[in-house]
């Protein structure tokens, strides 16, 4: 990182990156879609290659000087095909929601009925909120999760076969379960049965939350069954910020033409850069055990959080994430998630489902451990981590022991010791 370039150029921005710098390092991080990224793919993001328009794909630019980016985005492309196992991949989706975006436009018309999990049971936004363009102009059904925190396959069948949608999205934002893609996959076909001759219905997974789960094999993979795949590069798999869509063969063209000049215009080649360098970090033997770690990690903190008497969202979790539900304690996830960040932890609100308070306020905490698994935490500090948060909860202890407690923590996994600024 080139921070006294920054601080000459810009004193004023340079500060608050100093400031970024030492809030990551001095908190704990929990906000289950962050990660702390390697300092090679900060770097690529630094890079030359922001200066490069490459407008269409690899060998079919609508500029010249493309034959450093091509190589790159090719490099990208391999490496995502062979980590996920997937036919063709688009590395140039900006976000997540934009891959969801492209695939929308190529696989739907206007007005198709989508199906999705709704947002407040743990679904995305770009999966049919009334908010979001996939909402505003789709017939979006929704189906949610039942008491015990899961996708009733049964009930999303019995949706699906009578709203008959064109997409059925499996995939979430908040969901701590395995999810059963071939199962999507055979009511999706049940579908496709009862919708006209040669309109079939499609399925789209968003991993954007699971990607390294399975990449690592620690979850089943949606690639055998899903049309599409989409992801982003910066949860789990630790990547940049961006998206990734991954599809069949009989999709790839129509998807890459969604993404430019559907949506997007130029490329971000110095994100896709740094998506190849993650993807390639992904291939590794460590990230298999990070991806282990984060499981083992999930768990620990969540069996603590409920010995210490608080509920958790489905009681179990069998991912990278968990919610704390607030309801029985009477406090709010606004409330909450201010409070532990005053100690020293960051997370966020969150919906619980059937949530009798508002998206603003809500009744719960989402809690994931990519970030802090990163960091060098295992099941001992996890342990050490849910018995902080149930006392900033219970209001079992004070805000300066906590802070301490959560300090140390931090100082004994420093992170990124060697950026100065
Ligand atoms: N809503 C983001 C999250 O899961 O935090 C993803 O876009």
């Amino acid at each position: 990182m080139e921070f006294e370039r920054i601080k000459k150029a810009d004193p004023e921005v340079s500060e608050y990156i100093k400031k970024e710098l030492e809030r990551q390092q001095n908190t704990i991080e929990l906000i289950a879609s962050e990660n702390f990224t390697s300092e090679a793919v900060m770097a690529a993001q630094g890079s030359v290659l922001t200066n490069k328009y490459a407008e269409g794909k690899p060998y079919k630019r609508f500029y010249n000087g493309c034959e450093n980016v091509d190589k790159i985005e090719e490099i990208a492309q391999k490496r995502c095909c062979e980590l996920f196992g997937c036919n063709h991949a688009n590395v140039q989706p900006h976000s997540g929601a934009q891959a969801n975006m492209a695939v929308f436009l190529y696989a739907l018309k206007h007005g198709d009925t989508v199906m999705g999990m709704d947002l407040s049971n743990g679904g995305h936004l770009s999966h049919g909120s009334p908010v979001n363009f996939s909402g505003i102009y789709f017939n979006i059904v929704s189906y949610g999760i039942d008491g015990n925190g899961e996708i009733n396959y049964d009930e999303v069948e019995k949706l699906a076969l009578e709203h008959k949608p064109k997409l059925i999205i499996a995939g979430a934002s908040n969901y701590s379960k395995i999810i059963d893609f071939k199962r999507f996959k055979e009511i999706t076909d049940k579908v496709s049965a009862l919708r006209p001759e040669g309109d079939r219905a499609y399925l789209m997974a968003d991993i954007a939350h699971i990607a390294a789960l399975v990449a690592a094999g620690e979850h089943p993979s949606p690639v055998p069954y899903a049309d599409f795949v989409t992801t982003t590069t910066h949860k789990t798999l630790r990547g940049p910020r961006g998206g990734i869509i991954m599809c069949k063969e009989e999709h790839a063209q129509g998807v890459d033409k969604a993404v430019f000049p559907g949506i997007q215009g130029g490329p971000l080649e110095h994100v896709i850069a740094a998506k190849a360098i993650a993807l390639k970090e992904a291939l590794s033997p460590e990230f298999k055990e990070y991806a282990k770690q984060i499981i083992k990690n999930a768990k620990t903190l969540c069996k603590t959080l409920m010995a210490e008497g608080i509920d958790i969202v489905g009681s179990d979790t069998e991912n990278h994430l968990m919610t704390v539900d607030l309801r029985r304690l009477d406090k709010t996830g606004k409330d909450i998630a201010n409070e532990l960040e005053e100690i020293g932890i960051t997370a966020n609100k969150n919906t619980v489902p059937n949530d009798p308070k508002s998206p603003f306020v809500t009744s719960g905490v989402r809690i994931g451990v990519p970030a802090a698994t990163t960091r060098g935490f295992k099941e001992n500090e996890m342990i050490e981590i849910g018995k902080i948060i149930a006392n900033a909860i219970k209001g079992t202890d004070t805000k300066e022991n906590l802070r301490e407690k959560t300090l140390e923590l931090c100082k004994k996994f420093p992170l990124y010791p060697d950026i100065l600024c």
